[in-house]
């Protein structure tokens, strides 16, 4: 288990989605790490925690396992009603909503987004998948 620094310097993948999806399960299979908590629970993971995958000795790869949305559709509705600085809007989400529990675990499993440089997503879904490349500052 790592601390999260303020800029990843290796890449670093955070794995979103909703409860009890498989996130940890995906997480620990690829850093082939068993103190990982997996559950039929939903809920299980309450923290964004990032595992560093070695080699020789060095930092190749990071993993960060993230809670599960709780309430996608309020957060959803908030985003898209934000008018504010676009490169801001995850660290406006996180400040505006940290103390409030009921937004608890969607702030938790948003602070890997945002404190990424640039993000690479893909998505699947029974609709949709896609991907998306999105650089936060230009530089
Ligand atoms: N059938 C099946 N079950 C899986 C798979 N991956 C995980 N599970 C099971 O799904 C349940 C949830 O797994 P987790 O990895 O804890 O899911 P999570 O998304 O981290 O859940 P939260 O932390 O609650 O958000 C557990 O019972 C796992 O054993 C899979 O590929 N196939
Ligand atoms: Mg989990």
């Amino acid at each position: 288990m790592d601390p999260l620094p303020k800029f990843p310097a290796i890449p670093e993948f955070a794995v979103l989605g909703h409860p009890n999806e498989g996130k940890s399960s995906v997480v620990s299979t690829l850093t082939e790490d068993d103190r990982i908590r997996v559950s039929r629970i939903p809920g299980e993971t309450t923290e964004s925690t990032a595992y560093t995958v070695k080699i020789d000795g060095k930092d190749i790869i990071r993993f960060v396992d993230t809670p599960g949305f709780q309430v996608p559709k309020q957060t959803l509705a908030w985003f898209r009603k934000f008018e504010g600085n676009p490169e801001q809007i995850v660290e406006s989400f996180i400040q505006a909503f940290e103390n409030d529990p009921f937004y608890a675990d969607d702030c938790e499993l948003l602070k890997p987004v945002a404190r990424a440089p640039a993000l690479f997503m893909w998505w699947t879904g029974p609709a949709r998948s896609g991907m998306m490349i999105w650089r936060k500052w230009r530089s």
